[in-house]
C-alpha cells in the first residue's frame, strides 16, 4: 500500500487542493435511464442492527470470526434472504484454526455474463459488537437485496451480495472468494461495490476512488442531494473490495469513516465535531447500537440502492460519436516542464460539443503530483485535473466532460500534463476527444 507523502505545502493549499481534488471526472458514460431506486426504510435497516446487537449479546459480546456470534450473524441474514426468494449459499474456509463462513446471495435471472456485486464484511473485531464495522454495511446490503425482492426487480445484469468472513483478520473471506472464483467467473464481474462503515457515529461522506462510473453514480445521487463528498483515498488495500480491484474487477465503494479525525473544513461541510474521530469507538467494545448516526446511515442505504438499480441497469453504453485519438507515450518530467499529445481533428463543421468528453490515461505513480489541461486549437486551457498532495494512487484514468462550445471543433487540440511535486514519474499513455 503506498503511504501517502505529506507534501511541503501550507494548510490552506492541501484543504483546497484536497476540495478540488473532489472535482472528480465525469463518468465515462451516463448508464441508461432507470427506474429509480425505492427509499430503504432506515427503520428496517436499523431493525437489522437491532439483532446484531442481540446476537452479540447472547454470544459473549462479538460477532468475530470463529465466534459463535458470527455464525448467529450469517444464519440471521441468510434466514431473510431465504424467504425472500434468493439463492443462497454458504462458502466455508479455515482461518487461525476457526471456520469461516462467507454467505453468498444470487438474486435469479439478469445476464450470466455481466454480474453486479455488492458486499461488507459481517464480522466484528472481538472486543464489541461491530455495529458501525461492520453491521452498517452488512445491513444496508441485506436491505437493499430485501428491497430489490420487494420489487421483484429483473435488472439486465445478474446481481450477487456478499458477506464476507474474517475481514477484520486481513480480508480473509473476500480474498478466499476471489482466489477461489474461476478466471472465467471472475470475468464475468461488471463490478463489486463495497460498504464498510457506511453509519459511523461523526460521519463524513466519502466515496471510493476507484472505477469512474461507479464512483459517479454515487457523486451524482449525493450531488442531488447536495451532499458534497471526498474521496475515499486512505482505503486502498483496506477493505473487501481490494481482492477484486487487484484482478481487475471494477469496483467501488463509500464509507463514512474511521479513527481518523475530522477537520475543521469537513465538519463545516459535514455537521459533526472537528478534531474528533469520524468514529471514537472504532474496534472497541462501545461499537454498539448507540454508536451509529442514523442521518449517515440512511443516507449511505440509499445511496447503496440507487447504485444497484443504475448499475444493474445494463451495459454502460459508450459515449457515442467520432473519437480521435492519440495513443504515443510522452514522458512527464518530474516536478518540470509541462508535456503535450496532440490530435488533429478534421472533418467536424463548426464548434465542438458543450459535452466533449476527454478520455485520458495517464500512467504515473503518484496522479495527486499531477496537473492536467486540456488545450483547445486556439490555446484555451481547459483544466481537467488538479493536483492533490493527498491523493497518492496511481494513474489517472478517466473521462472528463468539457464545455468546448465555445471552440471551433477542427484544428489541433492538446493534452498538456505537468508533474507539480518532486519524486514519482509517469508518462501519457493514451488519450482521446469524442465529439
Ligand atoms: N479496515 C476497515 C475499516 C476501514 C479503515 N479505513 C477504511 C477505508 C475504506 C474502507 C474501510 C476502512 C475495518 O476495520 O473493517
Ligand atoms: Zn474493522
Ligand atoms: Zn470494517
Ligand atoms: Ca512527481
Amino acid at each position: 500500500m503506498k503511504l501517502a507523502r505529506l507534501r511541503s505545502l501550507p494548510v490552506a493549499a492541501l484543504a483546497v487542493a484536497a476540495l478540488l481534488a473532489t472535482a472528480a471526472p465525469a463518468a465515462q458514460a451516463t448508464p441508461e435511464a432507470v427506474a429509480a431506486a425505492p427509499d430503504i426504510p432506515l427503520a428496517n435497516v436499523k431493525a437489522h442492527l437491532t439483532q446484531f446487537q442481540s446476537i452479540a449479546t447472547a454470544n459473549g459480546g462479538n460477532r468475530a470470526h470463529g465466534r459463535t456470534g458470527y455464525k448467529a450473524s450469517v444464519d440471521y441474514v441468510k434466514a431473510k434472504l431465504d424467504a425472500a426468494g434468493y439463492t443462497t449459499a454458504l462458502q466455508q474456509f479455515t482461518y487461525g484454526g476457526a471456520t469461516g463462513y462467507n454467505l453468498i446471495a444470487d438474486w435469479p435471472g439478469g445476464d450470466p455474463n455481466q454480474v453486479l456485486m455488492a458486499g461488507s464484511h459481517l464480522d466484528s473485531v472481538t472486543s464489541g459488537a461491530g455495529i458501525n464495522d461492520n453491521g452498517s454495511g452488512s445491513a444496508a446490503v441485506l436491505e437493499t437485496a430485501l428491497a430489490v425482492s420487494r420489487a421483484q426487480l429483473a435488472p439486465d445484469k445478474h446481481l450477487r451480495f456478499a458477506w464476507w468472513g474474517a475481514e477484520e483478520l486481513g480480508l480473509v473471506g473476500s480474498k478466499y472468494y476471489v482466489n477461489n472464483l474461476a478466471t472465467t467467473e471472475r470475468s464475468k464481474l461488471a463490478g463489486y461495490l463495497n460498504f464498510d462503515m457506511i453509519g459511523s457515529p461523526n460521519p463524513g461522506y466519502f466515496v471510493y476512488d476507484d472505477d469512474p462510473v461507479i464512483e459517479q453514480t454515487f457523486k451524482d445521487y449525493y450531488a442531488g442531494l447536495s451532499i458534497p463528498t471526498e474521496i475515499e483515498t486512505e482505503g486502498d488495500g483496506r477493505s473487501d473490495h481490494a481482492p477484486f480491484k487487484n484482478v481487475g474487477v471494477p469496483v467501488g465503494g463509500l464509507f463514512s469513516g474511521a479513527d481518523y479525525t475530522k477537520t475543521s473544513a469537513q465538519a463545516q461541510k459535514w455537521g459533526g465535531t472537528a478534531g474528533q474521530a469520524f468514529d471514537r469507538c472504532y474496534h472497541a467494545s462501545c461499537d454498539t447500537t448507540a454508536n451509529i448516526n442514523d442521518t449517515a446511515l440512511d443516507r449511505n442505504s440509499d445511496a447503496v440502492a440507487h447504485a444497484i438499480w443504475t448499475l444493474s441497469a445494463g451495459t454502460v453504453t459508450p459515449p457515442a460519436g467520432t473519437v480521435f485519438s492519440n495513443a504515443a507515450n510522452v514522458s512527464v518530467p518530474d516536478n518540470g516542464a509541462a508535456v503535450t499529445s496532440s490530435v488533429a481533428v478534421t472533418g467536424r463543421t463548426g464548434n465542438a460539443p458543450s459535452a466533449l468528453k476527454v478520455g485520458v490515461d495517464i500512467k504515473h505513480t503518484y496522479r495527486g503530483d499531477l496537473v492536467v489541461d486540456l488545450l483547445a486549437p486556439d490555446g484555451t486551457a481547459y483544466r481537467l485535473k488538479n493536483s492533490s498532495s493527498s491523493d497518492s494512487a496511481d494513474n489517472v484514468i478517466a473521462t472528463y466532460t468539457v464545455n468546448a462550445s465555445a471552440e471551433t471543433a477542427n484544428g489541433t487540440w492538446k493534452l498538456q500534463v505537468r508533474d507539480v511535486a518532486a519524486q514519482d514519474t509517469g508518462y501519457i499513455d493514451s488519450w482521446q476527444l469524442t465529439f
